[in-house]
Parts: C-alpha cells; sequence; structure tokens
C-alpha cells in the first residue's frame, strides 16, 4: 500500500429533499468507513461533501412548495448535513454549491476552458415560455402521457409509467410555469466536445481500468465509449445556477453537472489552505465514492473536463454502489416509498450504528440488494447482540465474576493450541479486514470482523471459564487457566473494538469507555496486539452493546412505510403528483366538458392476447389486444416496468379505441390502454370487475 495523500469525496447530494437509507448505503457509509479506516492508519486523508444546490430539481422542488430555490436549498441543507453527522458520517466539511468560493471556482474553470479555446459555441432550437419569457428544460414542459395518459407527465418523462418522453411527444404541452403552450427558439450554448476526449478517455479507462475498477463501474464506461461520445452543452438557460462568466451570457448558468463536481475542488479549498496538494500533486489518491447513477459524470465526464483543463489529479478509484430496494420494491420518492434518515434517527435515537450495520452487511456493493425491516430486525438481534454484543459483554461479565474487575494476567506457561489458534485468528482477520477495506469490499470486511467474533464466542463456550471456577477449590491453579481465557477474551475485545470503529463508531467508543481506554488505541497500528489491556488493570462495569429490537416495532415501521405512501398516492390521487413534480400543473380536476364531447369517445374493452417486450426501450410492451368480432388491435403500452409480458395475457382492459394512432419506436399503436394506481402506488389496469366479451363498449 502506497503511503499516499488522499482525498476522498462522496457524491454531493441535490439539497431538494431529505437523503434515505439508499443514499446511505449507496456512496455516503462506504465513503465514511473507508476513511475513518484510513485516518486510523495514519494517513493523509480529507474526506470532502456538500450539498448540490443547483440544477433543475431544486428549482422544482421550489415551484412545487412555492417558495424560492435558495429557501429550498437552505433548508434541505441544513437537514441533510444533520442527518449524515447524526449518522456518524465523518466528512471533514459539507460544504455547499451556493458558497461564493463555490461560484469563483466553477467560474473560474469555466473561463479557462474558454480561454483554451475548449468549448464549440452551438445555436440551437429549445423550448421557451412566450409569457414568463424563459426557455423552458424540458421537465418544465407538462402534458399528458402519450402511454398511460397521467395528465402529469414531464417532457422527459412520465412518472407514472416510466416512459422516457420527448416534450414533441406530450399531448397537450404547457409551459409549468404559465400553462402558456411552449414556443421553439433559438438559444446559445457553450458544447464541452467529449468527442474528442474519446481516444484518452478509452486508454485511461478502457484499457487502464480492466482490472482496478469495479466490474460495474468499468462495464457502464465501456459502454458509454463504445457507444461513441458527443459534445454536451454545459451551459443552461436559467436564473438559478452559477452564472455562465461571459459578456455574452445573460440569464445562462453552468449547467449543473459542470459546476457540481468542481463542487469538491471548491469545498477542498475551503476545508484546507493546502487544497492544491490534494487536487494537484501527482502522489494523491483520488477517490470518489457514489450511486451507479452517477458514473458516467465522474468516470467520463468530469475527468475529460479536468484532463481539458489540465494540472488535476485524475480519480484513480471510483466505488460505485449499485441500489437499494425498500421491501421488494425500488426506492421511489414521488411514491415516498422510502426510508427517510432523518425519520429513523427520530425513530431510533442514538442508534446509529444498528443502521450502519444492517446497511453495510447488506451494501448494494455487486447488484441491487433489498432492505426489509424483518431483515434489520435479524441482523441487529441476532449477528449485533447474539454475536458480538454477546461475546464482549460475555468477556467483561466473566472478568468481573471470575478476576475480580481486573485484566487478569497471562500464565504463558498453561498456553494450549485452543489459544494458540485464536491468537492466530486476530492475526489473520487484520489481515484480511484491511485487504477488503482498502479494495472497497466492505461487505466482506464487516463479515471477517463478525466471523472473528463468533470465533470468540466459539473460544469461550470451549473453554467454559465458569465450569472451571467449580473446581478452584479442588485445584486452585485452575485460576490460571481462567485468567488464560479471560485475558484473551479481554484482548480479543479491544481488537473488536479496533476492527469495528470504522463501521460502528458509537459501538467502538462505548468499547473504550468500558475498558478504561483512550480513543488513540483504535489506531490500526494496535490491530493484532494482545497487549491492549494491561494485567491488572481496572474495568468499568459492562453495559450491553446493543439491544433487541422488538417485533411491534418492525410492524410499526412497516406501517410507516405504507402509510406515507398511501397518504402520497391519496393526496394526488389524480395523478402520479411525485415529490419532485409540479403540483400546479396537473392537480386541479380538468375543465368541464359537454355529454357530446365524452360521447366522442371510443372506450371500449379488449382482451390482452399477446405481450412482448420493445427493442431498445426498456419501458414499453407491445400488446395485441382482442377488440372483438375478430378485430386485433397492435397497442404499445408504457407498463413494461410494472408488468411482465407473461403476467397480462389474457387480461380485460379498457382502451380508447378512437384515439390518433401514434408511433412509438417504429411500431404503429392504435388506441390507449387506461391505467389506474391502487393505494400502494402500483399501476392498475381499469377494467370490468367481470369477465366481459371483449369489444364492449364502456358508458
Ligand atoms: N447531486 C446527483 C445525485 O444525487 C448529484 C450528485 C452530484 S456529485 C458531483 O444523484
Ligand atoms: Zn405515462
Amino acid at each position: 500500500m502506497t503511503e499516499k495523500r488522499l482525498l476522498v469525496t462522496a457524491a454531493l447530494p441535490y439539497a431538494n429533499g431529505p437523503v434515505h437509507i439508499g443514499h446511505l448505503a449507496g456512496c455516503y457509509l462506504p465513503a465514511d468507513i473507508y476513511t475513518r479506516y484510513q485516518r486510523a492508519q495514519k494517513r493523509d486523508v480529507q474526506f470532502v461533501c456538500g450539498s448540490d444546490e443547483h440544477g433543475v430539481p431544486i428549482t422544482i422542488r421550489a415551484m412545487k412548495e412555492g417558495v424560492t430555490p435558495q429557501e429550498v436549498v437552505d433548508k434541505y441543507h441544513v437537514l441533510i448535513k444533520d442527518s449524515l453527522a447524526q449518522m456518524g458520517v465523518s466528512c471533514d466539511i459539507f460544504a455547499r454549491t451556493s458558497s461564493s468560493v463555490h461560484r469563483a471556482t466553477a467560474q473560474d474553470f469555466f473561463t479557462k476552458l474558454y480561454e483554451k479555446g475548449i468549448f464549440e459555441e452551438t445555436e440551437s432550437e429549445q423550448y421557451f415560455d412566450p409569457e414568463k419569457k424563459v426557455f423552458l428544460a424540458d421537465r418544465y414542459i407538462v402534458g399528458t402521457c402519450p402511454v398511460c395518459s397521467n395528465p402529469g407527465a414531464y417532457g422527459d418523462q412520465c412518472e407514472r409509467c416510466g416512459s422516457s418522453l420527448s416534450p414533441e411527444m406530450l399531448l397537450q404541452p404547457k409551459s409549468a410555469l404559465s400553462d402558456a403552450i411552449p414556443e421553439k427558439r433559438k438559444t446559445k450554448h457553450w458544447y464541452f466536445p467529449l468527442n474528442k476526449y474519446e481516444d484518452w478517455l478509452r486508454e485511461w479507462i478502457v484499457e487502464g481500468k480492466k482490472d482496478q475498477w469495479k466490474s460495474n463501474v468499468y462495464g457502464q464506461c465501456k459502454s458509454w465509449i463504445d457507444a461513441g461520445l458527443q459534445p454536451r452543452a454545459m451551459t443552461r438557460d436559467s436564473n438559478w445556477g452559477v452564472p455562465v462568466p461571459l459578456k455574452d451570457a445573460e440569464g445562462k448558468v453552468l449547467y449543473v453537472w459542470f459546476d457540481a463536481p468542481i463542487g469538491y475542488i471548491s469545498a477542498t479549498k475551503e476545508l484546507t489552505p493546502h487544497w492544491a496538494d490534494y487536487w494537484q500533486k501527482e502522489d494523491t489518491k483520488l477517490v470518489h465514492f457514489i450511486g451507479k447513477d452517477n458514473i458516467v459524470f465522474h468516470c467520463i465526464i468530469f475527468p475529460a473536463m479536468l484532463k481539458a483543463h489540465g494540472g488535476f489529479v485524475l480519480p484513480e478509484a471510483v466505488p460505485a454502489n449499485e441500489f437499494l430496494n425498500i421491501e421488494g420494491e425500488k426506492v421511489s420518492t414521488s411514491r415516498n416509498w422510502a426510508v427517510w434518515v432523518h425519520e429513523y434517527l427520530q425513530d431510533f435515537p442514538g442508534e446509529a450504528d444498528l443502521l450502519r450495520y444492517v446497511l453495510c452487511a447488506n451494501a448494494p456493493e455487486t447488484k441491487d440488494n433489498d432492505f426489509t425491516w424483518k431483515d434489520f430486525q435479524t441482523r441487529v438481534n441476532s449477528e449485533l447482540n447474539s454475536n458480538f454484543g454477546n461475546f464482549v459483554n460475555r468477556a467483561m461479565v466473566m472478568m468481573h465474576k471470575l478476576c475480580k474487575g481486573r485484566v487478569p494476567m497471562y500464565h504463558a506457561a498453561r498456553r494450549d493450541d485452543t489459544d494458540q489458534a485464536l491468537v492466530a485468528a486476530i492475526q489473520e482477520a487484520k489481515q484480511k479486514i484491511q485487504d477488503s477495506i482498502e479494495t472497497y469490499h466492505f461487505r466482506d470486511a464487516l463479515a471477517e470482523i463478525m466471523a472473528l467474533s463468533t470465533k470468540g464466542n466459539k473460544y469461550l463456550q470451549d473453554k467454559a471459564p465458569w465450569l472451571l471456577a467449580k473446581k478452584l477449590e479442588e485445584d486452585p491453579s485452575v485460576q490460571e487457566l481462567i485468567d488464560n481465557c479471560v485475558q484473551l477474551c479481554l484482548q480479543l475485545s479491544a481488537n473488536l473494538a479496533i476492527f469495528i470503529a470504522p463501521f460502528l463508531p458509537d459501538t467502538a467508543k462505548k468499547m473504550c469507555h468500558m475498558m478504561k481506554v483512550v480513543d488513540r488505541m483504535l489506531f490500526w497500528e494496535n490491530a493484532g496486539k494482545m497487549d491492549l489491556l494491561r494485567p491488572n488493570y481496572q474495568l468499568r462495569e459492562p453495559e450491553l452493546l446493543f439491544r433487541k429490537i422488538e417485533d411491534v416495532e418492525i410492524a410499526a415501521q412497516v406501517e410507516k412505510l405504507h402509510a406515507a405512501s398511501r397518504e402520497k398516492a391519496s393526496a394526488s390521487s389524480t395523478n402520479a403528483a411525485p415529490a419532485a413534480s409540479l403540483a400546479a400543473p396537473s392537480a386541479p380536476p380538468k375543465a368541464e366538458i359537454s355529454f357530446d364531447d365524452f360521447a366522442k369517445i371510443d372506450l371500449k374493452i379488449g382482451t390482452i392476447q399477446a405481450a412482448e417486450k420493445v427493442a431498445k426501450a426498456d419501458k414499453l410492451l407491445q400488446l395485441k389486444v382482442d377488440m372483438g368480432n375478430g378485430e386485433v388491435r397492435t397497442i404499445v403500452s408504457g407498463i413494461a416496468q410494472h408488468f411482465s409480458p407473461e403476467e397480462i395475457i389474457g387480461k380485460q382492459v379498457t382502451v380508447v379505441a378512437n384515439l390518433a394512432p401514434r408511433k412509438m419506436k417504429g411500431i404503429e399503436s392504435a388506441g390507449m390502454i387506461l391505467m389506474s394506481e391502487d393505494s400502494e402506488g402500483k399501476l392498475v389496469f381499469v377494467a370490468p370487475g367481470t369477465a366481459v366479451a371483449p369489444g364492449a363498449e364502456v358508458r
């Protein structure tokens, strides 16, 4: 292991909402474990993070809450910062991209690229709100989804059925700001020519990182590069963001993915006057912890920007995690299907370590994983309590009962194979744990620690000092055997404190308190030592490290999760109305129509005869629907992420039979299927209660 200077970053959370446990498992906990370990190794490490306070998500949230973007970011910056701090995420700075240091840093970066002639200036047509006189990001255009008829679909996506859309595809498109019909206008932007960095990226990543980066990260980068890179606009028309530092750029700001990663640099600047060492000296190891949805920005775009600028180090590792689902379903802020960190902390005050444990033991390091409250309970009760906590507690209790509350001496003359094996196991564990952490395999490292504690329990069981104690009267020298057992168990406990500290910092602290040792003992150089606690040293009374989680607590959490999502669904029963959505354009009931208007719609019941996935469209299914009288229609529906083709065959559905046909992915769709959502926000077909003949009219 090289003794390089280390700079650790964790993705800057958008300050448009609280953080959930998927965020923790995705990048904040791994970054924290890694950094705490590096600090214990006495390495020169800085861990920077902060809130990402620009971009469309923030302005949308502001609109929805009827406040200014600044008010939104002020609120969520504090909430996120507190949640992370209380979870023990020990970043050295939690900065914000609305700071003046950041603005200057991002502008300087842009100017440097501009002066080097890197950017291409391009005029293009973009949607414009003629009433508000602003350009509209795709997200700011709302209308009816052509796939599921959700009236609150966005110009880039329908959050009800998941279809990827473009503004042109929306029926009745409107500006989310004013209800005006958007027009196309010319606007100028500065493009970063990613295509010119393709060869360099190929060499640096495809050839250079093959065996170094995690396969999920490497694979994503490779397919991006193989698909060919395009110039990317690095500016936007908006009044929220870092202003573009050019004369003819009024009303333009830096693209949020241009400024956000520079946030790592500006955060380091705010943290230390030696910031440049961490960014510009070759012997710095830069590690970005992120979730998988941020891979391309951290592995391709930002490095290309750094390369174009010159003089910066590039990331040595980007250990991105996959996603954490909750109770078998994808986290959805729009459906409020999430476990919010600030709520966990309210419900489990002072118990950050329990969640840290479960999220690391079950971290989505190589694939998406599922968090369930039942698993939380099982792991806390049977792994933390019955294994780790139990071992430490028994060691302490034995010492108090059988060794007068003092650390006994070790009588080397009576060492046996079992003792030797335990000592060897501690040393082996140290090596494995450190190798795993250094290669970002935090689950493995944690499992190794738990395995060591299992060995401790087994050792104690085999030695059974409480049985030995019964023989003391006839043979007082048995005390030496008791002493040896308790000695080793206590040394193992001290070692466990060192090992667990990066993962469960509060627990390690408690252990230090019980063992009356100072935090300094937790330095990694002490791991593997068998003289951490001196003989005759008096220790405190043991206290339980963890408590058991009761069934009622779990039931309450599961109910809370469902209730929150039900509430969300009913608060927005007319559409999906996601948290990040625009309440105004979609929520109000539609204008009254005459019966004649209604009578124009030809609603019929159909039966799905066949269904198959549409190539290159992960959201679409192509259906053959029996419309009665021998008529079978092709209808394309954006439900592929909600239903498998097999499960819907034979289902009856309501079809808008006289909707003008539309082409989707080259397939002509003749009609639309009516959908609704159940109380949990799951998509369901609007269907007759009993089977009816296909072709039956809906009146
Ligand atoms: N704000 C996106 C996200 O939370 C983002 C990360 C920025 S890291 C520079 O997914
Ligand atoms: Zn839709």
